[in-house]
């Protein structure tokens, strides 16, 4: 069972079923476009670029399009969350508040839209590299970036394609949307609401597909002049090089092993609920999910308890369960194919001696739920310690002192995020500078604000989304001299 992995070629159409993971039935299907799609998208938004059908409103009218497009979502919050809480198996409520923090992004970013302009300068040189004297008057133009490609993941499907979306369009740009080929499905209601807001048609444009069809040949399109992607580093890695072909730009949020420092002065009735969220949240499926707790020996045990009791407290279930009244706090994996990759991470560190203090297994019921895991005993040299697992699976280790968890906390190729738990201001701000990661949560875990920039150090990726580093990247900076 899972998604449909049937081998297609760049330009063979095939047929993806689309699967409820808590139930493991199938909820519809999609048609996978081939590169004939993508070709027809791009030459769309293409089309819509150059006549400037988006670009070239008024910054204000835009702005209030969005600022609709906004409280549409929040008016069809029930209608998108029951579509990404079937197809992600999460929880009505959980999908809910996806949809709410989709519609605070967009009304975030369309008071962007009035807000973009260049600088100025009056220059003059004595001399320069022409040797002769000269006067200018010189300034910068902030233009869209043209057709940019928005490749996203299964997370939280409708939040993750608002998130591309809304910069996109504050920056002026035209979109080709690929959301997964697992979740697919309230894609196609976003774009309604997107015109119904007032966004023409043909500025965004949806492509549904696998990666290796759809997602590659929109990676090495042509006429695609920037790729966002939001997804695993080592397709980020095939992203760049497919990108090469005509030098696109390209934004990366890709994986990461966010390590959560608790410190013996730590006030540990805040910082072991919030270790637990951090890594539970979403079964373990976000990308800065907190999987390597490190921890004073001092309170190493009490870390160890707490979070085994954190994690045997959350009940598991899917929408369904949650309809019926019964409490969930967490859902299944998204596929069979993640269910695989999680247990057989479980099953390497049980088979390399790691103590499973708790959880460790897949749940005997339909759906793809598995135990959310403590471990101890995970050494540096294990996959366990090293890779993303994407699951709720988190370790436990004990340190001694500051110098020696910065080392660990860093012998990472990821750098994403990133949360410090102590009592100690001063530590605190120190180790906000030494942790190599885009985001650091001092006292705190899974903040998130549209007016904070996100992305990853090292091998997390290249760039930036939210703030107004999330609308430059979907634009081009133009210098302008006038001779005086
Ligand atoms: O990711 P993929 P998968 C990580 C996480 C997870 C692992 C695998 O560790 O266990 O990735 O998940 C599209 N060219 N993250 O397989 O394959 C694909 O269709 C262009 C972290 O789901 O990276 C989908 O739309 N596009 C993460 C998107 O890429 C391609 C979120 C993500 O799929 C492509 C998800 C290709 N060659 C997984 N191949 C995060 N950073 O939050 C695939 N895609």
């Amino acid at each position: 069972m899972g998604t449909d992995s049937s081998v297609t070629g760049a330009n063979q159409p095939a047929i993806i079923a689309i699967y409820d993971p808590s139930t493991e039935k199938q909820i519809g299907e999609i048609r996978d476009g081939g590169a004939a799609a993508v070709d027809a998208a791009v030459s769309q938004a293409r089309e819509s670029f150059r006549a400037g059908l988006w670009t070239g409103k008024p910054p204000s009218e835009r702005a209030k399009i969005l600022w609709r497009f906004a409280d549409l979502i929040e008016a069809r919050a029930d209608d998108l969350a029951a579509i990404d809480a079937r197809n992600v198996g999460m929880s009505h409520g959980h999908a809910r508040n996806l949809m709410f923090a989709a519609a605070e992004q967009v009304r975030y970013y369309s008071g962007w839209c009035t807000k973009i302009y260049g600088k100025s300068a009056d220059l003059s040189s004595p001399g320069g590299i022409t040797g002769q004297p000269a006067r200018y008057h010189a300034y910068t133009i902030k233009e869209p970036v043209g057709v940019a490609g928005c490749i996203v993941p299964w997370n939280g499907p409708a939040l993750n394609a608002v998130i591309k979306l809304a910069p996109a369009l504050t920056a002026g740009a035209s979109v080709v949307l690929k959301p997964a080929e697992e979740t697919p499905l309230s894609a196609d209601l976003l774009a309604d609401l997107l015109v119904e807001a007032g966004v023409p048609e043909g500025v965004v444009n949806l492509v549904n597909g696998h990666g290796h069809t759809v997602g590659a040949a929109l990676a090495a399109h042509d006429d695609v002049d920037k790729i966002a992607f939001t997804g695993s580093t080592e397709v980020g890695k095939l992203i760049v090089g497919a990108a090469a072909g005509n030098l696109k730009k390209v934004m990366l949020e890709l994986g990461g092993k966010s390590p959560v420092l608790i410190f013996d002065d730590a006030d540990l009735s805040q910082a072991i609920p919030g270790a637990a969220l951090g890594i539970f949240i979403n079964s373990g499926q976000g990308c800065v999910c907190g999987s390597r707790v490190f921890a004073h020996r001092k309170v190493y045990d009490q870390v160890v308890e707490g979070m085994t009791k954190a994690a045997q407290a959350l009940r598991l279930g899917g929408p369904a369960d949650a309809a019926a009244g019964r409490p969930v706090d967490i859902g299944p994996l998204i596929s069979a194919k993640q269910l695989g990759r999680v247990m057989g991470f479980i099953d390497e560190g049980r088979a390399d001696g790691v103590e499973i203090v708790t959880g460790g297994r897949r749940l005997d019921r339909p759906g793809y739920f598995v135990e959310p895991t403590v471990l101890t005993g995970v050494r540096p040299d294990m996959r366990l310690y090293r890779e993303e697992i994407f699951g709720p699976v988190v370790a436990v280790m004990p340190f001694d002192d500051e110098d020696e968890v910065v080392a660990m906390a860093n012998d990472s190729i990821y750098g994403l995020a990133a949360a410090v738990w102590t009592n100690d201001l001063a530590r605190s701000h120190r180790l906000a500078k030494r942790l190599e990661v885009g985001t650091v949560w001092l006292n705190a875990q899974f903040a998130w604000d549209p007016a904070m920039p996100f992305g990853g150090y090292k091998q997390s990726g290249w760039g930036q989304e939210y703030a107004i580093e999330g609308v430059e990247a979907y634009m081009k900076t133009k210098a302008v001299y006038a001779g005086l």
